[in-house]
């Protein structure tokens, strides 16, 4: 008899949890009558900012948004320091970064073929624990990769977490194949040389 009334009850169980699922699943019409109000998910592949919040990016010195003729290109460049190796300077991360074993530091990098460029942008890592410094870069130009001129003089550039740790130079757009970047200073009191998480070209 108790097993007959078990057996009963699972049957209950059983019939409500499917009626409820099905419900569940079937049914949103009747939620919508009973106020429910369903919503789309929109497509979002990040975090997104609610308008309310300021763009934390919104003094940030702006680099062009064109192609990056520097990017993964072969780059040559003196001694570095510990593991900053010089192949951080553009594999496209900004918390990878390159530091040169003390002064002048040149970096030049092979664009591979000659391009009409007139912007040079340097960045470090935008997180404020780089506070800010001064560094003072020369940007040199070539074609053949053995006779260099330099376009923009040696000049102090302020990099800044609240812009971005980022610099940009611009010139008069000139041919070149090979951009070398030429520092001679850098303020931070924890370096001895250049340090660069990207170094950029632009047309
Ligand atoms: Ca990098």
């Amino acid at each position: 008899m108790n097993r007959k009334i078990n057996i009963a009850l699972i049957v209950v169980i059983v019939l409500s949890l499917t009626a409820g699922i099905a419900a569940f699943f079937l049914k949103p019409a009747a939620w919508a009558d009973a106020g429910v109000t369903t919503v789309t998910a929109p497509e979002q592949v990040k975090a997104q900012r609610p308008p309310c919040f300021p763009d934390p990016e919104a003094n940030y010195i702006k680099l062009p948004e064109t192609e990056n003729l520097a990017l993964g290109k072969k780059i040559s460049s003196g001694e570095y320091t510990d593991v900053y190796a010089e192949s951080n300077v553009n594999d496209g991360k900004t918390d990878t970064y390159w530091e040169s074993k003390g002064f002048p530091a040149e970096m030049t990098i092979d664009l591979g073929g000659e391009h009409e460029i007139s912007t040079v942008g340097v960045r470090l890592n935008p997180s404020a624990v780089w506070e800010a410094r001064t560094q003072e870069i020369a940007v040199q130009v070539s074609t053949d990769g053995e006779q260099f001129s330099e376009i923009v003089a040696a000049t102090r550039y302020n990099f800044d977490p609240n812009t971005g740790n980022r610099i940009r130079i611009d010139f008069d757009k000139t041919g070149a194949r090979f951009v070398r970047a030429v520092f001679t200073m850098n303020s931070s009191a924890r370096t001895g040389g250049a340090q660069a998480a990207e170094i950029e070209v632009y047309e």
